[in-house]
C-alpha cells in the first residue's frame, strides 16, 4: 500500500514539475515581462531574487502536490473501504497514540522544511552591501516619482490613458516616462510614500515591496537582461489604484551613461523646453 502512494505521489510530482518546464518554455523571450493572455506560471525571472523565489515557488508546488494527493487517496480508501456497505460494523476505535504522534510530527517536519529555504530567501532579497547605485521610489497618488541620488536625476511617472496608447503598447501599462537602469548592476531599491500605501512591483525582477509614508523600505536588484519591464501598483491605494504602472528599460551600461548625461543636460534647460525634450526622448 505504502510503496503503490509513493509511486503515485513521486508520478503527479514528475508531472507538476514538467508542466512547469513546458510552461516556461512556451513564453517569449524578448519581451518577457508583462502578462500574456492565458499565462501559465510565473513570468520569466531576470534577476538572482526571482531566480530563487521561482525555486522556491517550484519547490512548494512539490510539496503541495504531494500533500493533495495523499489527501485525495485518504479520502477514496474512505468513501470506498469504509462505506455501510462494505464496512457493516464500523470501529469504535478514538485513539490511536501512534497515529496522533505522526499526523502532529510529519507536518512539523514538513513546516520546517518549508521555513528554511523561506527565511534563506527573505534575508537574501533583504538587503545588498555591494550596491552600485541607488534608485529611490516615492509612491504618490496615484503616480510614482523616482530619484537618483548618485546621478542627480528626478521625476514622476504617469499613466498614459487609453486615447495615448500606441501601436505596440499595452492598455493600463504604459507610462508618459520610463524608469531606465544599468544591466548587471548591482541597484540599492529605497521606497516610500508620500500620502497613503503603495506596493511598488515588478515580478520578472521578483521585486514587490511596500512605499510606506514616513519611512524607507530597501531591496535590491540586479538586472542579468536588457529589455523593458512592466509592473503595477500592488498594494490597494484608492480610486486611481490600477492606474500607476511601472516601466523599467533595463539597458546597456553605455546607453545608460548616455541617458543619464542627456536627463542631466535637460535639468539645465530652462523648464519648458526639458518637459518637451524629456517627453520625446522617453518614447
Ligand atoms: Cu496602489
Amino acid at each position: 500500500m505504502n510503496r503503490w502512494m509513493t509511486a503515485i505521489s513521486s508520478f503527479f510530482s514528475t508531472l507538476a514539475i514538467t508542466a512547469i518546464a513546458k510552461a516556461q518554455e512556451g513564453v517569449p523571450m524578448p519581451t518577457p515581462s508583462f502578462p500574456k493572455p492565458m499565462q501559465l506560471n510565473l513570468q520569466v525571472p531576470v534577476t538572482p531574487v526571482a531566480e530563487r523565489i521561482h525555486d522556491f515557488h517550484n519547490f512548494l508546488l512539490v510539496i503541495i502536490t504531494v500533500i493533495t494527493i495523499f489527501v485525495l487517496l485518504l479520502i477514496l480508501i474512505c468513501v470506498f473501504r469504509f462505506n455501510e456497505k462494505t464496512n457493516p460494523i464500523p470501529s469504535k476505535t478514538s485513539h490511536n497514540t501512534l497515529l496522533e504522534v505522526i499526523w502532529t510530527g510529519v507536518p512539523i517536519l514538513i513546516l520546517v522544511a518549508i521555513a528554511v529555504p523561506s527565511f534563506r530567501l527573505l534575508y537574501f532579497m533583504d538587503r545588498t552591501t555591494e550596491a552600485e547605485m541607488t534608485l529611490k521610489v516615492t509612491g504618490n497618488q496615484w503616480f510614482w516619482s523616482y530619484e537618483y541620488p548618485d546621478q542627480e536625476i528626478s521625476f514622476d511617472a504617469l499613466a498614459l490613458t487609453d486615447d495615448m496608447i500606441g501601436e505596440g503598447q499595452h492598455r493600463l501599462l504604459e507610462t508618459d516616462r520610463h524608469v531606465v537602469i544599468p544591466v548587471d548592476t548591482t541597484i540599492r531599491l529605497l521606497f516610500t510614500a508620500n500620502d497613503v500605501l503603495h506596493a511598488w512591483t515588478i515580478p520578472a525582477f521578483g521585486v514587490k515591496l511596500d512605499t510606506v509614508p514616513g519611512r524607507t523600505n530597501e531591496t535590491w536588484t540586479r538586472v542579468t537582461k536588457e529589455g523593458r519591464y512592466y509592473g503595477q501598483c500592488s498594494e490597494l491605494c484608492g480610486v486611481d489604484h490600477s492606474f500607476m504602472p511601472i516601466v523599467v528599460d533595463v539597458v546597456s551600461k553605455e546607453a545608460f551613461d548616455a541617458w543619464v548625461k542627456k536627463e542631466q543636460e535637460a535639468a539645465a534647460l530652462p523648464l519648458e523646453r526639458a518637459a518637451i525634450q524629456l517627453a520625446s526622448a522617453s518614447r
